[in-house]
Protein backbone atom coordinates (compact mmCIF):
# COMPACT_ATOMS: atom_id res chain seq x y z
CA UNK A 1 0.00 0.00 0.00
CA UNK A 2 1.50 3.29 -0.97
CA UNK A 3 0.60 6.24 1.75
CA UNK A 4 -1.28 9.19 0.18
CA UNK A 5 0.43 12.79 0.76
CA UNK A 6 -1.89 15.26 -0.46
CA UNK A 7 0.84 18.03 -0.30
CA UNK A 8 0.90 18.59 -3.81
CA UNK A 9 -2.95 18.02 -4.61
CA UNK A 10 -3.84 20.74 -2.03
CA UNK A 11 -1.04 23.26 -3.11
CA UNK A 12 -3.20 23.09 -6.60
CA UNK A 13 -3.54 26.73 -7.66
CA UNK A 14 -6.36 27.91 -9.94
CA UNK A 15 -4.31 29.42 -12.47
CA UNK A 16 -2.76 25.62 -12.99
CA UNK A 17 -5.78 24.18 -13.18
CA UNK A 18 -7.21 26.78 -15.37
CA UNK A 19 -3.69 26.19 -17.83
CA UNK A 20 -4.55 23.03 -18.23
CA UNK A 21 -8.26 22.80 -19.08
CA UNK A 22 -7.53 25.95 -21.70
CA UNK A 23 -4.85 22.96 -23.04
CA UNK A 24 -7.09 20.26 -23.22
CA UNK A 25 -10.06 22.41 -24.72
CA UNK A 26 -7.67 23.69 -27.50
CA UNK A 27 -6.66 20.15 -28.10
CA UNK A 28 -10.13 18.81 -28.25
CA UNK A 29 -11.29 21.24 -30.90
CA UNK A 30 -8.05 21.36 -32.76
CA UNK A 31 -9.10 17.15 -33.05
CA UNK A 32 -12.09 17.42 -33.66
CA UNK A 33 -11.75 18.94 -37.37
CA UNK A 34 -10.98 22.35 -38.84
CA UNK A 35 -15.10 23.64 -38.63
CA UNK A 36 -15.15 22.87 -35.32
CA UNK A 37 -15.71 26.00 -33.21
CA UNK A 38 -16.06 28.10 -36.62
CA UNK A 39 -19.93 29.93 -37.08
CA UNK A 40 -21.05 31.87 -40.27
CA UNK A 41 -20.67 35.37 -40.53
CA UNK A 42 -24.24 36.22 -40.65
CA UNK A 43 -24.98 34.46 -37.42
CA UNK A 44 -21.38 36.05 -35.84
CA UNK A 45 -22.91 39.06 -37.47
CA UNK A 46 -26.41 38.46 -35.47
CA UNK A 47 -25.11 36.88 -32.04
CA UNK A 48 -22.12 39.46 -31.47
CA UNK A 49 -24.28 42.73 -32.33
CA UNK A 50 -26.98 41.68 -29.78
CA UNK A 51 -24.63 40.62 -27.24
CA UNK A 52 -22.47 44.27 -27.52
CA UNK A 53 -25.96 45.81 -27.00
CA UNK A 54 -26.96 44.01 -23.98
CA UNK A 55 -23.95 44.85 -22.32
CA UNK A 56 -24.58 48.70 -23.54
CA UNK A 57 -28.09 48.91 -22.38
CA UNK A 58 -26.60 47.29 -19.11
CA UNK A 59 -24.19 50.06 -18.67
CA UNK A 60 -26.56 52.76 -19.61
CA UNK A 61 -29.69 51.64 -17.61
CA UNK A 62 -27.46 50.89 -14.36
CA UNK A 63 -25.29 54.03 -14.42
CA UNK A 64 -22.22 51.83 -14.71
CA UNK A 65 -19.05 53.92 -13.71
CA UNK A 66 -15.10 54.42 -14.63
CA UNK A 67 -14.44 52.45 -11.27
CA UNK A 68 -16.59 49.33 -12.48
CA UNK A 69 -15.79 49.55 -15.61
CA UNK A 70 -12.04 49.38 -15.04
CA UNK A 71 -12.66 47.09 -12.85
CA UNK A 72 -14.52 45.06 -15.00
CA UNK A 73 -11.19 45.66 -17.33
CA UNK A 74 -9.02 44.56 -14.92
CA UNK A 75 -10.87 41.17 -13.97
CA UNK A 76 -11.44 40.18 -17.39
CA UNK A 77 -7.62 40.50 -18.10
CA UNK A 78 -7.09 38.34 -15.08
CA UNK A 79 -10.01 35.83 -15.92
CA UNK A 80 -7.38 35.39 -19.01
CA UNK A 81 -4.28 34.79 -17.39
CA UNK A 82 -5.25 32.76 -15.03
CA UNK A 83 -6.57 30.39 -17.91
CA UNK A 84 -10.21 30.46 -16.60
CA UNK A 85 -12.42 31.15 -19.29
CA UNK A 86 -13.81 27.12 -19.63
CA UNK A 87 -14.02 27.40 -15.61
CA UNK A 88 -16.43 30.95 -16.26
CA UNK A 89 -17.95 29.80 -19.46
CA UNK A 90 -19.03 26.06 -18.26
CA UNK A 91 -20.21 27.37 -14.63
CA UNK A 92 -22.04 30.54 -15.59
CA UNK A 93 -23.26 30.08 -19.16
CA UNK A 94 -22.78 26.50 -20.36
CA UNK A 95 -26.08 25.31 -18.79
CA UNK A 96 -28.13 27.54 -20.97
CA UNK A 97 -26.63 26.10 -24.31
CA UNK A 98 -27.24 22.63 -22.76
CA UNK A 99 -30.91 23.48 -22.13
CA UNK A 100 -31.15 24.54 -25.75
CA UNK A 101 -29.38 21.55 -27.20
CA UNK A 102 -30.73 18.56 -25.51
CA UNK A 103 -34.50 20.13 -25.20
CA UNK A 104 -35.42 17.56 -27.78
CA UNK A 105 -34.64 14.33 -26.40
CA UNK A 106 -36.82 11.94 -24.83
CA UNK A 107 -34.62 9.66 -22.62
CA UNK A 108 -32.55 10.60 -19.39
CA UNK A 109 -31.56 14.21 -18.82
CA UNK A 110 -28.13 15.58 -19.53
CA UNK A 111 -26.41 18.36 -18.15
CA UNK A 112 -23.21 20.57 -18.58
CA UNK A 113 -20.10 18.98 -18.93
CA UNK A 114 -17.75 21.58 -16.89
CA UNK A 115 -14.39 21.60 -17.64
CA UNK A 116 -12.54 19.13 -16.57
CA UNK A 117 -13.36 15.69 -19.09
CA UNK A 118 -10.97 13.87 -21.00
CA UNK A 119 -11.26 11.66 -23.59
CA UNK A 120 -9.52 8.20 -23.96
CA UNK A 121 -10.06 6.82 -20.09
CA UNK A 122 -8.96 3.45 -19.09
CA UNK A 123 -11.45 0.77 -20.81
CA UNK A 124 -12.51 -1.34 -18.16
CA UNK A 125 -15.19 -4.60 -17.87
CA UNK A 126 -19.14 -4.12 -17.46
CA UNK A 127 -18.40 -4.29 -13.43
CA UNK A 128 -14.62 -3.16 -13.18
CA UNK A 129 -13.08 -1.05 -10.54
CA UNK A 130 -12.48 2.75 -11.42
CA UNK A 131 -8.60 3.64 -11.11
CA UNK A 132 -8.04 4.84 -7.72
CA UNK A 133 -4.70 4.98 -5.63
CA UNK A 134 -4.67 2.01 -3.06
CA UNK A 135 -5.41 4.14 0.14
CA UNK A 136 -7.58 6.58 -2.03
CA UNK A 137 -10.01 8.22 0.56
CA UNK A 138 -13.78 7.77 0.35
CA UNK A 139 -16.99 5.71 0.83
CA UNK A 140 -17.13 2.53 -1.31
CA UNK A 141 -19.88 3.08 -4.17
CA UNK A 142 -21.59 0.13 -5.81
CA UNK A 143 -23.50 1.71 -9.23
CA UNK A 144 -25.17 -0.27 -10.97
CA UNK A 145 -27.70 0.05 -14.03
CA UNK A 146 -28.93 -0.66 -17.62
CA UNK A 147 -28.17 1.16 -20.70
CA UNK A 148 -31.69 1.44 -22.98
CA UNK A 149 -33.03 2.93 -25.91
CA UNK A 150 -36.07 4.95 -25.31
CA UNK A 151 -37.98 1.77 -26.95
CA UNK A 152 -36.74 -0.76 -24.31
CA UNK A 153 -34.59 -2.15 -26.23
CA UNK A 154 -31.08 -2.89 -24.36
CA UNK A 155 -27.71 -1.54 -25.79
CA UNK A 156 -25.13 -4.16 -25.48
CA UNK A 157 -21.84 -3.18 -25.72
CA UNK A 158 -22.73 0.61 -24.68
CA UNK A 159 -20.17 2.57 -23.78
CA UNK A 160 -20.02 4.23 -19.92
CA UNK A 161 -17.47 6.72 -19.14
CA UNK A 162 -17.08 8.17 -15.68
CA UNK A 163 -14.98 10.59 -14.24
CA UNK A 164 -15.33 12.43 -10.70
CA UNK A 165 -13.52 14.53 -8.09
CA UNK A 166 -11.12 12.58 -5.27
CA UNK A 167 -12.26 13.28 -1.68
CA UNK A 168 -10.71 16.71 -1.34
CA UNK A 169 -12.81 17.84 -4.43
CA UNK A 170 -9.50 17.63 -7.12
CA UNK A 171 -9.69 16.08 -10.62
CA UNK A 172 -6.62 14.11 -12.10
CA UNK A 173 -4.99 15.77 -15.50
CA UNK A 174 -5.93 19.25 -13.69
CA UNK A 175 -4.71 19.16 -10.17
CA UNK A 176 -0.36 18.26 -9.79
CA UNK A 177 0.20 14.67 -7.68
CA UNK A 178 -2.46 12.85 -8.99
CA UNK A 179 -1.76 9.30 -11.16
CA UNK A 180 -3.42 10.08 -14.58
CA UNK A 181 -6.37 8.50 -14.91
CA UNK A 182 -7.40 8.32 -11.26
CA UNK A 183 -11.11 8.31 -10.87
CA UNK A 184 -11.74 8.38 -14.38
CA UNK A 185 -12.81 5.31 -16.53
CA UNK A 186 -14.98 3.62 -19.56
CA UNK A 187 -17.28 0.62 -19.05
CA UNK A 188 -18.17 -1.63 -21.93
CA UNK A 189 -22.19 -2.88 -20.93
CA UNK A 190 -22.85 -6.23 -21.58
CA UNK A 191 -24.87 -8.46 -23.29
CA UNK A 192 -27.90 -7.12 -21.27
CA UNK A 193 -26.34 -3.64 -21.69
CA UNK A 194 -25.86 -3.66 -17.74
CA UNK A 195 -22.85 -2.30 -16.01
CA UNK A 196 -21.65 -1.98 -12.58
CA UNK A 197 -19.51 0.62 -11.52
CA UNK A 198 -17.32 0.30 -8.17
CA UNK A 199 -16.21 3.30 -7.10
CA UNK A 200 -16.20 5.71 -4.47
CA UNK A 201 -18.33 8.13 -3.44
CA UNK A 202 -17.93 12.03 -4.19
CA UNK A 203 -17.46 15.09 -1.78
CA UNK A 204 -19.11 17.84 -2.31
CA UNK A 205 -17.32 20.22 -4.12
CA UNK A 206 -15.63 24.03 -4.50
CA UNK A 207 -14.42 25.40 -7.86
CA UNK A 208 -11.10 27.09 -7.54
CA UNK A 209 -11.38 30.04 -4.94
CA UNK A 210 -8.23 31.48 -5.85
CA UNK A 211 -8.29 32.66 -9.28
CA UNK A 212 -10.41 35.05 -10.89
CA UNK A 213 -13.88 33.01 -10.91
CA UNK A 214 -13.10 32.82 -7.11
CA UNK A 215 -12.08 36.36 -6.94
CA UNK A 216 -15.89 37.17 -9.21
CA UNK A 217 -17.42 35.26 -6.02
CA UNK A 218 -15.97 36.73 -3.45
CA UNK A 219 -16.53 40.41 -4.50
CA UNK A 220 -20.47 39.73 -5.50
CA UNK A 221 -20.52 37.35 -1.87
CA UNK A 222 -21.57 34.74 -3.94
CA UNK A 223 -20.61 30.60 -2.96
CA UNK A 224 -18.16 28.47 -4.67
CA UNK A 225 -19.91 25.21 -4.35
CA UNK A 226 -21.33 22.56 -6.18
CA UNK A 227 -23.16 19.61 -4.43
CA UNK A 228 -21.48 16.19 -4.99
CA UNK A 229 -21.49 15.31 -8.30
CA UNK A 230 -20.75 11.93 -10.94
CA UNK A 231 -19.83 12.86 -14.53
CA UNK A 232 -20.96 10.77 -17.02
CA UNK A 233 -21.04 10.49 -21.00
CA UNK A 234 -22.53 7.53 -22.26
CA UNK A 235 -22.90 6.22 -25.82
CA UNK A 236 -23.93 3.58 -28.43
CA UNK A 237 -23.63 3.50 -32.02
CA UNK A 238 -26.74 4.63 -33.98
CA UNK A 239 -27.32 6.65 -30.88
CA UNK A 240 -27.23 10.41 -29.52
CA UNK A 241 -24.09 10.57 -26.40
CA UNK A 242 -25.44 11.91 -23.69
CA UNK A 243 -23.14 14.14 -21.38
CA UNK A 244 -24.67 14.12 -17.92
CA UNK A 245 -23.96 14.29 -13.61
CA UNK A 246 -25.88 12.37 -11.31
CA UNK A 247 -26.71 14.14 -7.57
CA UNK A 248 -27.03 12.78 -3.88
CA UNK A 249 -29.98 13.66 -2.19
CA UNK A 250 -29.60 15.98 1.03
CA UNK A 251 -26.38 17.56 -0.69
CA UNK A 252 -26.80 21.56 1.08
CA UNK A 253 -25.97 22.36 -2.57
CA UNK A 254 -28.50 20.45 -4.72
CA UNK A 255 -30.63 23.41 -4.22
CA UNK A 256 -28.01 26.87 -4.69
CA UNK A 257 -25.36 24.86 -7.41
CA UNK A 258 -22.97 27.47 -8.19
CA UNK A 259 -23.45 25.96 -12.06
CA UNK A 260 -26.98 25.41 -12.18
CA UNK A 261 -26.46 22.07 -13.21
CA UNK A 262 -28.92 19.77 -11.08
CA UNK A 263 -32.28 19.20 -12.35
CA UNK A 264 -34.61 16.75 -10.52
CA UNK A 265 -34.40 13.50 -12.45
CA UNK A 266 -30.66 13.46 -11.88
CA UNK A 267 -30.90 12.78 -8.26
CA UNK A 268 -30.06 9.30 -7.48
CA UNK A 269 -31.54 7.15 -4.39
CA UNK A 270 -28.41 5.69 -2.99
CA UNK A 271 -28.80 2.88 0.07
CA UNK A 272 -26.61 1.26 2.25
CA UNK A 273 -24.74 -1.43 1.21
CA UNK A 274 -25.85 -4.93 2.83
CA UNK A 275 -22.52 -6.03 3.92
CA UNK A 276 -22.34 -2.18 5.68
CA UNK A 277 -19.51 -0.97 3.40
CA UNK A 278 -20.70 2.03 1.73
CA UNK A 279 -23.98 2.87 -0.52
CA UNK A 280 -25.13 0.54 -3.58
CA UNK A 281 -27.63 2.58 -6.36
CA UNK A 282 -29.22 1.95 -9.10
CA UNK A 283 -29.52 4.11 -12.51
CA UNK A 284 -30.33 3.76 -16.05
CA UNK A 285 -29.63 5.58 -18.85
CA UNK A 286 -31.94 6.20 -21.81
CA UNK A 287 -30.54 6.73 -25.02
CA UNK A 288 -32.30 8.85 -27.97
CA UNK A 289 -31.95 7.09 -31.52
CA UNK A 290 -29.55 9.33 -34.21
CA UNK A 291 -31.23 11.29 -36.51
C1 LIG B 1 -16.72 21.11 -11.91
O1 LIG B 1 -16.32 19.96 -11.35
C2 LIG B 1 -17.83 21.06 -12.64
O2 LIG B 1 -18.45 19.89 -12.74
C3 LIG B 1 -18.30 22.19 -13.27
C4 LIG B 1 -19.55 22.15 -14.06
C5 LIG B 1 -17.65 23.39 -13.13
C6 LIG B 1 -16.51 23.43 -12.39
C7 LIG B 1 -16.05 22.30 -11.79
FE1 LIG C 1 -17.34 18.33 -11.81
Amino acid sequence: MTDISFEAETSAKAADSGANASARFRERMASAGTRSGVVDTERVNYLATKVVKGLNDIIISDRVSYEEYNALKAWLIRVGEDGEWPLFLDVWLEHSVEEVANEHREGSKGTIEGPYYIDGSPELPWNGTIPMRDDEPGTPLEFAGQVRAVDGTPLSGAKVELWHADDLGFYSQFAPGLPEWNLRGSWTANEDGRFEIHTLRPAPYQIPTDGACGQLIEAAGWHAWRPAHLHFKVSAPGYELITTQLYFPGDPHNDDDIATAVKPELMLDPHSAPDGEGVVVNYDFVLDPEG
